[in-house]
């Protein structure tokens, strides 16, 4: 709250645009790819800056594309630039030369800049300076540098205990700055280390670790090129990850079938025109899924053991034709009891409650029967729901069963979303580092490492609300608008005495803030990075464990930019002092030596800095795509899980949500409005249903609705939503984030991986009421005087 007693809105505003709905469409990319692309760097008004770049995003000797983590080719790199369409954007947002300066701030109070649309507020441009917010200020007002450092280290050093403080990761930052990041965590006394994976792919990671012994991907780009099959299960590619396009158009070239299983028939999953390709922009680009399963949300895991139990069947027929044997004698565990389950299972019922007719069933499990070599891709639409990871479990069945793991052509492919974020995680960003990793960091610092487990994403949020957490540090991202529960988060940042961003663009987190905050701007991954006069690179680890250089072209914006490894110096060095065990000057200025030491720590980086200098970087080890399965529980067997069929009741006037990404948006970084493979033009605030609830229900397409959840037996509303009619199971809907962000509980979380359930909302939608806007107020006066 200011002194004007007006709060500023954690919510993007309540009105309406002009929706134009023009259908789904059934292919992605081609020659309207290639116009947004650029139209996009013009219209940053950066096309010169902008296509300089773009042909050194993601070439050898390049930068790592600051989009999404799927991995460049290891030889053959595009002539025409490794990059796609939403790579560029991402770049144009990067390479703007717009900036938001001191003078801005003082024009704009905190207060109107939050009356803003998130695409309104990250047109402003890059952040050019740092600033400060003092108590009870309107406005923020430029501070030096060594200000800025020696606030946060006051505030740090008046907690007490260094268990108050928190450090927020998202998944841009470098290997070398996560690195620097968590050890000055560490060695300030916490494991307070939330970070986007917590939100993103932690349930894989714990899915995966628990079975196979690796919490990562197993497969390689080129397994792609040469597999049986593809399952692609909750996941968009055409939108979030268009270089695995290339990937999918490759492999099936090759022979490879490709089996889609999405609530809606995602452009990406049906069709691709590769813009790269000649006969991508004018011919008839590539069908792609061979099978589409439109499942009900959260009916994967009925699909999956309706699958299995098909495939049981058919081995019955065939003895050893379907099942490897073989591989489940000598590498798995558990499968005599884990076939036993199938006896309480029908074919019918789980059709039924997958939303898929059997003979559909019948024919993905035909796809299956007699191949040995799957790969089985999933994204968030898996990882977000309450039971994300007992179904990721059963994926890794299925795959045991077909002994399709640890082999050529097979295996699982977690699309990892930010550019960094698996490298985040090798760098040991983590609430919860094991002993080995902490005995390692004593024996080579020399100081003890805190091994008490820190706060994950959703207990941060809770810590903060409750006071336990008192200054929260965010090493980049958009905390506020990236968490569920709007309205309650917003509460638990306000109650912080201080909050602080290490940010390349303005966003809401900026706005919706500790009693202190501060902004601190930082060079971008396009960005030139120039350290004693010399270019610097940094790397990065994609989303099948390559890990490689990036070195920025483009003149930052601003001089008074610094590099984010020199924060994370700087702000250990004015927090600890002379209780320092650690030569932070040296790392500041010099990334060979974070490498060293990180090569010193980190098994797999043995050498790090001669190999990073690879043209094609290096692989890390990973044992299960070796086939060694080397588990807490098992040596060389991957366990068989029994899994639970979740029972999904929906009362009457129910629905159940699944919030996603448009095709014009980066998480919380809006880019346009238009989310064309779906056909919905110039709106956010739409829920899309189908048809036959639409008319159940009384309501039109085009009508205005209001959105509400009552977890927890609170009232939670989004107001002001239009209904698009679209292919989507019944019952169930479908609605951007972050706008509908308000209406997750905090307390929907995914079992195990404690991550928030995006994908599973229940929701109530009722006719527009102009007078919601009093019960929206009333929701945020509780929510403050909660608060106190
Ligand atoms: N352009 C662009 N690229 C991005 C991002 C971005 O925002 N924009 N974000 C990056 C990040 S951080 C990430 S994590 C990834 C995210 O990439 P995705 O995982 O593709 O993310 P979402 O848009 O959330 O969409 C998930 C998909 O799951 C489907 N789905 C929803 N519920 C269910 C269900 O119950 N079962 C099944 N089988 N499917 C379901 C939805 O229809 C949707 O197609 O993308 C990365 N790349
Ligand atoms: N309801 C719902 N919520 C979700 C999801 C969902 O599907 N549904 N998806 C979740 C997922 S998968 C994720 S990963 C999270 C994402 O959560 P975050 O990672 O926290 O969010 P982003 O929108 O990616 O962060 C954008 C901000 O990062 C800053 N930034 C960009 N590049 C850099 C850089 O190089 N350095 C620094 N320091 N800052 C930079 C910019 O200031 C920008 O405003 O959101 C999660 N939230
Ligand atoms: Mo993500």
């Amino acid at each position: 709250m200011n002194k004007d007693n007006k709060i500023p809105s954690a919510e993007n505003p309540f009105k309406l645009l002009n929706l134009k709905s023009t259908g789904v469409k059934k292919w992605a990319a081609g020659v309207p790819a290639v116009m947004a692309a650029f139209s996009d760097l013009f219209e940053e008004g950066v096309p010169v800056r902008g296509t300089k770049a773009l042909f050194k995003m993601n070439q050898k000797g390049g930068f790592d594309c600051p989009s999404c983590a799927w991995p460049d080719p290891d030889d053959d790199r595009s002539v025409v630039g490794e990059y796609c369409e939403n790579g560029a954007k991402a770049l144009a947002e990067e390479a703007t030369t717009k900036k938001v300066t001191a003078a801005f701030f003082k024009e704009n109070s905190v207060y109107d800049l939050a009356n803003l649309t998130d695409f309104e507020i990250g047109r402003f441009g890059r952040l050019a300076e740092p600033m400060y917010l003092p108590q009870n200020g309107t406005h923020y007002q430029p501070i030096s540098w060594d200000d800025a450092f020696k606030k946060i280290a006051e505030h740090l050093n008046a907690l007490d205990s260094p268990n108050e403080a928190a450090f927020y990761t998202s998944g841009r930052t470098s290997n070398e700055t996560s690195f620097l990041y968590q050890l000055f965590a560490k060695e300030f006394g916490t494991n307070n280390m939330p970070d986007c994976s917590n939100m993103c792919h932690e349930t894989s990671g714990f899915a995966l670790l628990a079975t196979l012994g690796v919490g990562k991907g197993t497969v390689k780009l080129d397994d792609f090129y040469d597999t049986d099959v593809i399952v692609i299960i909750g996941h968009n590619p055409g939108t979030n990850a268009p270089r695995m396009m290339s990937a999918l158009e490759k492999g099936k070239r090759n022979g490879a079938k490709i089996i889609a299983i999405n609530p809606v028939p995602e452009a990406g999953l049906m069709g691709f025109h590769n813009p790269q390709h000649l006969d991508g922009v004018v011919g008839h680009g590539i069908s792609l899924a061979d099978l589409y399963l439109p499942v009900k949300i959260n009916g994967d895991m009925a699909l999956l053991k309706a699958i299995e139990l098909l495939l049981l069947d058919f081995e019955k027929k065939s003895p050893g034709q379907v099942f490897d044997l073989d591989f489940i004698a000598k590498k798995t565990i558990g499968y005599d009891a884990f076939i036993e389950q199938f006896n309480d299972y029908n074919l019918e019922k789980l059709a039924e409650e997958s939303g898929i007719s059997p003979a559909d069933l019948y024919q993905a499990a035909q796809m299956l029967a007699f191949k040995k070599r799957i790969i089985f891709c999933w994204g968030m639409g898996l990882t977000q729901q309450p039971n994300g990871v007992d179904m990721l479990k059963e994926i890794v069945n299925l795959l045991l069963l077909k002994g399709s793991i640890g082999k050529p052509g097979a295996g699982v492919c977690p699309v990892r979303g930010h550019s960094n974020v698996q490298g985040n995680r090798t760098m040991l960003i983590n609430e919860k580092p094991t002993e080995e990793q902490l005995d390692r960091l004593k024996e080579v610092f020399g100081f003890e490492p805190p091994r008490q487990h820190g706060y994950d994403v959703v207990r941060a949020i809770k810590a903060m609300h409750a006071e336990k957490v008192k200054v929260l540090f965010c090493m980049g991202g958009n905390f506020l608008s990236a968490t569920p529960d709007t309205t309650y988060t917003a509460e638990a940042l306000r109650k912080l005495r201080l909050s602080v961003c290490v940010s390349t663009k303005l966003n809401r987190t900026h706005l919706v803030h500790g009693q202190e905050a501060l902004i601190l701007p930082t060079l971008s991954r396009s960005d030139l990075d120039i350290v004693n006069g010399e270019p610097q690179f940094i790397s990065t680890e994609n989303s099948m464990g390559v890990v490689q250089s990036s070195k920025g072209i483009l003149k930052p914006v601003s001089d008074q930019l610094i590099n984010e490894t020199q924060i994370v110096c700087r702000m250990a060095m004015a927090t600890l002092g002379s209780r320092s065990v650690i030569n932070w000057q040296l790392y500041a200025n010099n990334y060979d030596a974070i490498r060293d030491i990180i090569a010193r720590c980190i098994p797999g980086f043995e050498d790090y800095n001669t190999r990073v200098r690879q043209s094609s970087g290096f692989y890390l080890p990973n044992a299960a795509r070796e086939g060694k399965f080397i588990t807490k529980k098992y040596i060389d067997r991957a366990p068989f899980t029994l899994t639970a069929l979740p029972e999904n009741l929906l009362a009457g006037d129910e629905y159940m949500m699944a919030t996603v990404r448009t095709h014009d948006q980066f998480n919380t970084t809006i880019y346009g409005l238009e989310d064309r493979y779906r056909g919905i033009k110039n709106e956010r605030r739409v829920v899309m249903m189908n048809q036959k609830d639409i008319d159940k229900a009384g309501f039109t397409a085009g009508q205005k609705v209001d959105l509400f959840n009552y977890d927890d037996d609170i009232e939670r509303i989004a107001p002001l939503f239009v209904i698009v009619a679209y292919p989507i199971p019944e019952k169930n809907t479908m609605t951007y984030f972050p706008e509908t962000n308000v209406l997750v509980s905090i307390n929907n979380v995914v079992a195990g991986s404690n991550m928030p359930a995006s994908k599973f909302v229940k929701i109530k939608i009722r006719k527009h009421n102009p007078a919601i806007y009093q019960s929206v107020d009333k929701m945020l006066e509780d929510a403050h005087s909660v608060a106190g």
